[in-house]
């Protein structure tokens, strides 16, 4: 076949397994009623004036194939922040973005994009390699190759993302998060060789945490160091449909939870930080830092305040995006298996005491599976600034949500790119990028004028 039949029948094939096994339930369009927002947020409202779609920039991609817009527009809400953050409105509001090429194929499968604090960027390949991007080349060399012990036979699973430590230069000290052979999930640390800054030594390996998966998919993935220089992790609730296991809401597995960990005072290991949520709590795991949690593929920090974004897939109606502010103790369940965004899950009412609802959501006539990405605070596009910017996995919709006062967050949809977007990236200086996972390619985000 050629190529573009070996493409579509790809894509095709990526669309229905990302996009879950039940794929007859998207069809029905069942809204349970809203429950009111619990404890200390204010009751549901309606959403804050959306922007209208924005046009594609013309010529700004002009390889991107746009995708139709739904005819009905769907309603995406914005919820109040439970503990509402005071952030500036951009004073310049951005109405489009356009897609600045980096390196438009090359990659295999990428599947997250970082910095190692100079100006190189780190891209992971599922199959388990690091890639370097230098002076806007791809290096032949891989930084890094561990495809002898990831596996990757399934969409959900391989080398999942890599984060470097923060004191980097001192201790040449990096962290992946992969599954391996036998499905697992394992988060490792390696060491860069130290007479080449372009090459890891495979062998370093040193395990820090290893979590058996039941199923292949949700697998979690992120992993970030907070303000706080501590590690975050990202983990699924072990997959299947339904939470079957209930992990979401189980406070006695690592699984449908955003674990944070010491990776310094314990070496060859890790250690728990003392003020994690549930130290005190006998039958809860002392990783624990947030749960109810269903597939947080990708979350990430702002770089300025390190307010925290989590982007928590859904199942078949509903992403969403979270949002937790700096000054959390942690602690906060995020709903999942009880609800789906801010909905009740497969009820018309649920109890939704203590639970922390999303500040912005989508339903399925606009997507299949959110990518969350970053807020920008980079220095060559100031129209960007305080934007952040999530997509669709299934679609390429690249939308941005932004303070709308009173702890409210707006949304506005800003560019179709058609691109299969499987993450975004930061570079040392803040500015934001986006992965094709088809393609294997790279693109910057920049303002459209
Ligand atoms: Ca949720």
């Amino acid at each position: 076949m050629n190529r573009v039949t070996f493409l579509l029948i790809l894509t095709l094939l990526l669309l229905s397994t990302a996009c879950g096994a039940n794929r007859a339930a998207d069809e029905i369009v069942v809204t349970p009623p809203v429950v009111a927002a619990p404890t200390m947020a204010p009751p549901v409202v309606a959403a804050p004036t959306l922007a209208p779609p924005t046009a594609v920039p013309p010529s700004a991609t002009p390889d991107a194939t746009a995708a139709p817009l739904p005819t009905d527009m769907p309603t995406p809400t914005a919820e109040p922040s439970p503990t509402p953050t005071p952030m500036p409105v951009p004073e310049t509001a951005v109405d489009a973005i356009r897609l600045l090429p980096i390196l438009e194929s090359g990659l295999s499968k990428p599947t997250a994009l970082t910095h190692a604090f100079d100006a190189r960027l780190f891209v992971t390949e599922q199959v388990g390699r690091i890639r370097i991007i230098a002076d806007g080349q791809l290096l032949p060399q891989p930084f890094l190759d561990i495809s002898d012990r990831v596996g990757s036979s399934s969409l959900e699973q391989g080398l999942l993302s890599v984060a470097f430590h923060p004191r980097y230069g001192e201790n040449g000290r990096f962290f992946v998060n992969y599954t391996d052979r036998g499905g697992n999930t394992r988060v490792a640390s390696f060491q860069v060789d130290p007479d080449d800054p372009n090459r890891a030594d495979p062998a370093s390996e040193q395990i820090l945490l290893t979590i058996n998966q039941p199923y292949a998919n949700h697998n979690g993935g992120q992993l970030q160091f907070g303000p706080d220089g501590l590690l975050y992790i990202g983990t699924g609730d072990g997959g299947s449909a339904n939470d079957p296991l209930n992990a979401g809401q189980d406070l006695g597995t690592l699984l449908g939870k955003l674990l944070r960990i010491d990776v310094d005072s314990n070496p060859g290991g890790y250690a728990i930080p003392a003020s994690n949520p549930f130290v005190n709590d006998d039958a809860a795991r002392n990783e624990i830092w947030a749960w109810g949690l269903r597939n947080p593929w990708r979350f990430s920090f702002d770089r300025l305040t390190g307010d925290l974004f989590i982007a928590d897939v859904g199942q078949n109606q509903w992403e969403e995006i979270n949002f937790q502010p700096a000054e959390s103790s942690g602690g906060e369940n995020y709903g999942w298996r009880i609800m789906e965004a801010s909905h009740c899950f497969r009820t018309g009412a649920c109890d939704a005491a203590g639970l922390i609802l999303p500040i912005f959501e989508y339903d399925h006539s606009q997507g299949c599976s959110v990518t969350g990405g970053y807020l920008y605070r980079g220095a060559q596009y100031p129209a960007l600034t305080g934007n952040y910017f999530l997509a669709d996995y299934c679609r390429g919709s690249v939308w941005r949500l932004f303070p709308a006062g009173d702890g409210a967050w707006a949304a506005a949809k800003v560019l179709e790119t058609g691109r299969t977007i499987s993450s975004f990236g930061e570079d040392v200086e803040g500015e934001v990028y986006l992965l094709d996972y088809v393609a294997g390619g790279v693109w910057q985000i920049a303002s459209s004028e």
